[in-house]
């Protein structure tokens, strides 16, 4: 489509909705389809863990049975982050990058389908092994050997084998998704965009992307040993046959450690992003912020060992890695000044995306400090393994992540969909969101400090009072997603129909039409002349903007 004129290039397209579900190689396309897929399995992730509470709103195991429980935790764990986590910040990916940086589409377009398609099939493998004799992997979302290289059934397909091959398969296709993201965004910047001009957001992909490069070949390789050591009677991990369970530990967190910032860095990007938009201030320190995804990306390599201290390492390990990780705090710190130096002062306008936004950071620095207090070593072998474990992840994924990720949906939808959120729904979707949260995950913490072990379908009943609290507060969580899927459904099919820049934001993607023509710019990509966020300056952020705002104007 490179002979359409100027104008034409800024009408919106009209698309046909069977396009969503064919092999496109559209990154728009592509990305609509992991996020909606994404959520699906949300659903079920979802599900899972309104048994698992409903499981624990009384001190007796009377819902499911005790391997039954096993399982489904085991499940929820897994399908949340290879299922839901990653492949929906890969749809932000693909959405957000080519548009950003003004590139008609990923660098590798059928490499991307690729990727994508393979989420379908490891979902399906992995949800599958509901059905398989023996059940689900029932060793947790880590799968430490020697719990998980046990093949009770003695077959080769059973529960176990199958989370296996899931988790390799994501993993190859995360390999795939990140040579794809670094490779776009180094090489297929609209001309005058250095890196110093790119969007946060892009900054902390390619952060992301690249903890993937190195994290994920230690993953995929350590699974593919413990399948071998499951299916075939190896002994990478065994201790009978001269192996080490403890091996595993490290190939496991040597990526799953990173594995936290591949998702929480993108997040930062999302509140970079929008922070200023909201704010009408520019980022403060922007050049701080973009550096310090790097510098927790060198951090977030040395920390692995916080998660087995208690799985027996020296003691200078100990001290190196909690050092190492409280380090984290200073480039992290860094960007929380930022983004309340940002704030600070600014015409603030609290609409859905600002709220989650606020809400997620709330989280956030919540959980920092429960995760400097983990990282102390005589802290974490007191809680770990408790529930004080639990809450803090979920503080960071729930209250932080998905906050962040429900955020940039609000923010965004109007570009990729042509249409506008309801904003009452949205609000009722954030108070359910972030008091259910709150309600659900606090209670952990009183309760880890008692004592009260994870992976546990009862317990004793001293522990019931904050479990009553905890459970309560998920099926609130359970009762949000209702406002969310009705506003997504309902705008989309008849919401109203969207402007090219909704919240007059500055940004290349908001000088295309809502939503975009396939090849983005087509021909007449712009060329960058200044930073993002110059709001209140009244810089131009491109060569021309006023001709790009005239034709979207005449469309
Ligand atoms: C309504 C929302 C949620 C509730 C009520 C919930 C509840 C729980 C509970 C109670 C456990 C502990 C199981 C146990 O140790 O016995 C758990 C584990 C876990 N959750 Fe969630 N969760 C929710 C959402 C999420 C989300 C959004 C993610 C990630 C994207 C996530 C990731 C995990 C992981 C990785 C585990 C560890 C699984 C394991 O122990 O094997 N959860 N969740
Ligand atoms: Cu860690």
């Amino acid at each position: 489509m490179t002979s359409a004129t100027f104008s034409e290039n800024f009408q919106p397209e009209q698309g046909s909705w069977k396009r969503y579900f064919s092999f496109n190689t559209d990154a728009k396309v592509i990305g609509i389809q992991y996020i909606v897929l994404a959520f699906f399995y949300f659903l079920i992730g979802g599900l899972l863990a309104m048994i698992i509470r409903g499981e624990l709103i009384t001190p007796a195991s009377d819902l499911v049975d005790r391997s039954v429980y096993n399982g489904i935790y085991t499940m929820h764990g897994t399908i949340m982050l290879f299922l839901f986590i990653f492949p929906v910040l890969n749809g932000l990916n693909n959405l957000l990058i080519p548009t950003m940086i003004g590139a008609p589409d990923m660098a590798f377009p059928r490499l991307n389908a690729v990727a994508f398609w393979l989420v379908p099939i490891f979902g399906t493998l992995l949800i599958s092994s509901f059905f398989v004799p023996g059940g689900p992997a029932y060793s947790g979302w880590w799968s430490f050997p020697p719990v998980s290289i046990q093949n009770p059934i003695g077959t080769f397909v059973n529960g176990q084998g199958l989370w296996i091959t899931a988790v390799a398969l994501s993993g190859v296709s995360s390999i795939m998704g990140a040579i794809n993201f670094v490779t776009t965004i180094l090489r297929m910047r609209a001309p005058g965009m250095g890196l110093f001009k790119m969007p946060i957001f892009c900054w902390t992909a390619l952060a992301a992307q690249c903890l993937q490069l190195v994290g994920l070949p230690a993953l995929t390789g350590g699974a593919l040993m413990l399948l071998m050591d499951l299916s075939f009677g190896t002994s990478f991990y065994r201790a009978e046959g001269g192996g080490d369970p403890v091996l595993y530990q490290h190939f496991f967190w040597f990526y799953s450690h990173p594995a936290v910032y591949v998702i929480i860095l993108p997040v930062f990007g999302i509140f970079s992003e929008l922070f200023p938009v909201y704010s009408r201030k520019p980022l403060f320190g922007y050049v701080y912020v973009a550096l310090a995804s790097f510098i927790i990306d060198f951090l977030g390599l040395i920390v692995w060992v916080h998660h087995i201290f208690p799985s027996g390492v020296a003691q200078w390990m100990r001290n190196f890695f909690m050092f190492s990780t409280m380090l984290i705090a200073v480039p992290t710190g860094v960007k929380v000044f930022a983004w309340l130096g940002t704030i600070w002062r600014g015409k603030l306008r609290l609409t859905t995306p600002m709220l989650f936004c606020l809400g997620g950071l709330f989280n956030f620095v919540f959980a920092g400090i429960t995760g400097i207090m983990l990282a102390t070593v005589p802290i974490d072998i007191h809680v770990s393994n408790t529930y004080f474990v639990v809450g803090h992840f979920h503080y960071v994924i729930y209250g932080a992540a998905v906050m962040g990720i429900f955020a940039a949906i609000y923010h965004w939808f109007p570009k990729f969909t042509g249409r506008m959120p309801y904003e009452g729904l949205g609000k009722l979707h954030f108070a359910l969101t972030f008091i259910g949260a709150n309600l659900n995950f606090l209670p952990m913490h009183p309760l880890g400090l008692m004592g009260m072990p994870r992976r546990v379908s009862s317990y004793d009943p001293e522990f019931a009072f904050w479990n009553v609290l905890a459970s309560l507060g998920a099926f609130l969580l359970g009762v949000s997603i209702i406002p969310f899927l009705l506003n997504m459904i309902s705008s989309w099919v008849r919401g109203e129909k969207a402007p090219a820049n909704p919240w007059n934001a500055i940004g290349l993607e908001w000088l295309l039409p809502s939503p975009p023509h396939e090849d983005n710019f087509g021909d007449f990509v712009p060329t960058v002349i200044s930073r993002p966020y110059g709001y209140g300056s009244g810089l131009p952020l491109v060569e021309n903007q006023a001709a790009y705002e005239q034709a979207l104007k005449e469309n």
